[in-house]
C-alpha cells in the first residue's frame, strides 16, 4: 500500500492540484480497452468537471442513470522529472473502481469508490505534457462494497441497483493531485496519547524509506516548541497541554523530519489534536469526560455536484451543524473526503467513521424492510463471500490508515444494517472488527450499525461492539402515524436491550421521518412538518428514559438524492435541513434541546 499521507506543499514536497475541466467519455460497449483509448486518447470526448459526480450535470436520463465503464482524461504538465524524486497520481476517490494510465501505460488500479487511489508514476512521467487517463466503472455487485446488482435492459443498457437508499453517484468525486516526494520519504506516522495531571504523553511512530534519521517536533498555535524527539518511535511529553475538546478544538502542529548527514531529506507537517477516547461502562469518554453525541447521519450529497466534494458545501454543513448545537456525525455510509475530517478537526466535531459496508442484506428495499424488521439472510447465499470479505477488509484497512491521526475520529463503524443474526454473519464480521482493532494505534471503539431485525434476542454481532449503534424507525416504518403505539413498541425493545446488554453505551445512529418542507397539517400526518416534530419528541422522551443511551444522531442532516421509486419523492426527505441546507421546523426544536443537553 502507498503512503496515504494527505498531499502537502513545502520546501521539499510538491502537490499539484489537477482539478478542473477534464475530458470524458461514456463507454457503454466497453470498447476503450480494445481500441486502446488510454494509448491513443479518447476518440470523442466531452468536457467534465473534476471533482463532481457526472449524473446531475446532464439533461438526459440515460446519462444521469448511466451504468458501466466511463473514461476521464487530462494533461499533466511538469517542468522536469528527477531520478531522485518519486511521483504519484492521487485521487481522493474514484467511484466505484478504476484503472489509471499515464501516457498509455497502466499505472495502477483500485477497487472501492470512497478511499484514495494512488498510483506510482515515477517510471512513466516525462518532462512536458503527459496524458493521464482514468477508466472508471460504477457497476454494483455482491462481492464489493457497497453491495448491489446490475440489471440489463432489453436495449442493452445497464442499470445499477444498489441495495441501499442513496443514489449510485459516480465519477471522480474528490480532488486529483500529482504528488512529488523525495525517493527516501516519510511514508506514514501515527500518534497516540495518554493524559497525566499536568502533561500529555504523545507516543509516535514514523515510517520512512531509507536509513535517514527521524526527528519530530510539536509546536503550539503560536509556533512555540511544545516537545521534540529523535528516532522513528518514542514518547514525548507536552507540559500543560491544551487539549482538543469537543467543539473547542486546539490543534498543535506535528512536524516530522527525515535527515541524513545533516541534510533534510523530507518534511511533513500535520495538525495534531491531543485527546483520548475511551468507553467505560455505559459512557463514552473524551479526555476522561463523558460526552453525549448529538448530530446526524449525513451523506456527501448536494445539488448538481452529486457526491462531488465542495469546500463551500462542507463549510455550510458545518455552520448548520454548529447552529443546531450538534457535536458529532457519522460518515454514513462510506468514508467521506479527507477534507471533511480536516474541518471536523478544526471545529471540534466528533466523527463515527464508516466503511461502505452497506447493502449486506437480502431484501426488497433494505431501508424499508430493515426498518420494519424484515430481512432474510445474506452471507449464507452470497456468491463469493471470501472476495466480499477481502474487499471489505481492504476498505477497513485503508480507512484506518487514512484517518487514524484525526482527533475528530472517535470510532470505526464496520457496517450499516447488515444481516447480523446468523453464524455466517458473525464469522464474516469478527475478523473485520479485529482488523480495525489491530490497525488503530489509538484503540478507538469499534462498532456496527444495527437495524430492527438485529433485535436483542437475535443479533449475534453486538458483543463485538464497544458501543452499540441502533437505527430505529418506530413511528415511521413501524406504526407510522401512531406515535403512542410506536412508543410502546420502542420501549419494549429498549427494555430488552437493558436486560441483554447492561453496561454498554448505546447510540441512536438513525431515527427520522420523511418530511416535505411544504406540508403542514393539523392534526399531523406522516410527511408533514408537524409529524416530524411530534415523532422527534416521542423519540427524545424514549432516549431520555434510558441512561445507557449516549447519543442521538438523527437521520438525516439534509434531504438527499436516492434512486427513483414509490417510496421516495425526488429523494429521501428525512433531512432536518432541506437539500439546499435550509432548516425545516423540527430543526428549531433540536436546537433548543441540544443547547441544553
Ligand atoms: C431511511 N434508513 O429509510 C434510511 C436509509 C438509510 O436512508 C436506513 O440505513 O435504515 C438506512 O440508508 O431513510
Amino acid at each position: 500500500m502507498y503512503s496515504e499521507l494527505y498531499p502537502v506543499n513545502n520546501e521539499i514536497r510538491r502537490a499539484q492540484l489537477l482539478d478542473g475541466l477534464w475530458r470524458f467519455q461514456f463507454d457503454p460497449k466497453g470498447l476503450g480497452g480494445k481500441e486502446d483509448w488510454a494509448g491513443k486518447g479518447l476518440p470523442d470526448p466531452i468536457s467534465m468537471p473534476v471533482p463532481a459526480s457526472f449524473a446531475d450535470l446532464f439533461t438526459e436520463a440515460w446519462q444521469r442513470d448511466y451504468c458501466g465503464d466511463f473514461w476521464y482524461e487530462t494533461d499533466v504538465c511538469v517542468q522536469e522529472v528527477r531520478p531522485e524524486r518519486r511521483y504519484y497520481i492521487r485521487f481522493g476517490s474514484v467511484t466505484h473502481r478504476c484503472r489509471i494510465f499515464l501516457n498509455g501505460q497502466a499505472a495502477g488500479e483500485h477497487e472501492g469508490g470512497f478511499l484514495p487511489v494512488i498510483a506510482d508514476v515515477s517510471a512513466l512521467l516525462r518532462p512536458g505534457r503527459n496524458r493521464l487517463t482514468v477508466l472508471a466503472n460504477n457497476e454494483l455487485n455482491e462481492t464489493s462494497i457497497p453491495c448491489g446488482a446490475v440489471r440489463s435492459k432489453a436495449d442493452g443498457r445497464k442499470a445499477a441497483q444498489g441495495y441501499f437508499d442513496f443514489f449510485n453517484y459516480a465519477g471522480i468525486h474528490r480532488s486529483a493531485w500529482l504528488v512529488e516526494t523525495p525517493a527516501e520519504a516519510i511514508q506514514d506516522y501515527s500518534v497516540r496519547f495518554a493524559l497525566e495531571k499536568d502533561a500529555a504523553l504523545v507516543t509516535y511512530e514514523v515510517e520512512a524509506g531509507g536509513d535517514g534519521e527521524v526527528s519530530v517536533l510539536i509546536t503550539d498555535r503560536e509556533g512555540n516548541e511544545a516537545a521534540r524527539g529523535e528516532g522513528r518511535k518514542g514518547t514525548l511529553r507536552v507540559e500543560q497541554p491544551r487539549l482538543w475538546q469537543v467543539r473547542s478544538a486546539y490543534l498543535y502542529t506535528l512536524t516530522v523530519l527525515l535527515t541524513k548527514d545533516g541534510k533534510t531529506l523530507d518534511r511533513y507537517d500535520a495538525p495534531m489534536g491531543i485527546r483520548t477516547v475511551a468507553v467505560e461502562g455505559q459512557r463514552i469518554l473524551i479526555n476522561g469526560q463523558p460526552v453525549y453525541l448529538k448530530g446526524f447521519g449525513k451523506h456527501e450529497d448536494s445539488e448538481i455536484l452529486g457526491r462531488g466534494f465542495s469546500w463551500a458545501v462542507a463549510k455550510r454543513d458545518f455552520e448548520c451543524m454548529k447552529w443546531i448545537g450538534a457535536n458529532c456525525f457519522r460518515t454514513s455510509h462510506y468514508p467521506y473526503a479527507e477534507e471533511w475530517y480536516r474541518m471536523a478537526d478544526e471545529e471540534g466535531f466528533l466523527i463515527i467513521d464508516e466503511v461502505p459496508g452497506v447493502g449486506l442484506m437480502r431484501s426488497f428495499a433494505n431501508f424499508a424492510a430493515a426498518g420494519a424488521g424484515k430481512s432474510n439472510g445474506f452471507f449464507g447465499d452470497c456468491p463469493d463471500v471470501e472476495l466480499l470479505q477481502k474487499n471489505h477488509r481492504s476498505a477497513v484497512e485503508e480507512m484506518v490508515l487514512r484517518d487514524k491521526n484525526h482527533p475528530s475520529v472517535i470510532a470505526w463503524s464496520i457496517f450499516n444494517e447488515a444481516e447480523t443474526v446468523t453464524p455466517a454473519a458473525r464469522d464474516y464480521f469478527a475478523p473485520l472488527f479485529e482488523t480495525a482493532r489491530k490497525l488503530d494505534p489509538q484503540s478507538r471503539p469499534v462498532t456496527g450499525v444495527l437495524e430492527k431485525t438485529s433485535s436483542p434476542d437475535r443479533c449475534l454481532c453486538w458483543p463485538m461492539m464497544d458501543f452499540i449503534c441502533l437505527n430505529r424507525y418506530y413511528g415511521w416504518y413501524i406504526s407510522g402515524g401512531d406515535l403512542e403505539e410506536a412508543r410502546r413498541q420502542f420501549e419494549e425493545e429498549m427494555d430488552q436491550w437493558a436486560e441483554k446488554a447492561p453496561g454498554v453505551p448505546f447510540v441512536f445512529t438513525e431515527f427520522g421521518t420523511d418530511t416535505l418542507d411544504s406540508l403542514h397539517k393539523l392534526p399531523s400526518v406522516m410527511w408533514s412538518q408537524e409529524y416530524q416534530q411530534e415523532y422527534m419528541d416521542m423519540n427524545f422522551s424514549v432516549f431520555d428514559r434510558y441512561p445507557f443511551v449516549q447519543g442521538e444522531l438523527a437521520w438525516n442532516f439534509a434531504d438527499f438524492q436516492t434512486g427513483q421509486g414509490i417510496m421516495r419523492v425526488n429523494g429521501n426527505r428525512k433531512g432536518l435541513f432541506s437539500r439546499n441546507r435550509q432548516p425545516k421546523e423540527a430543526a428549531f426544536a433540536f436546537r433548543r434541546r441540544w443547547e441544553q443537553k
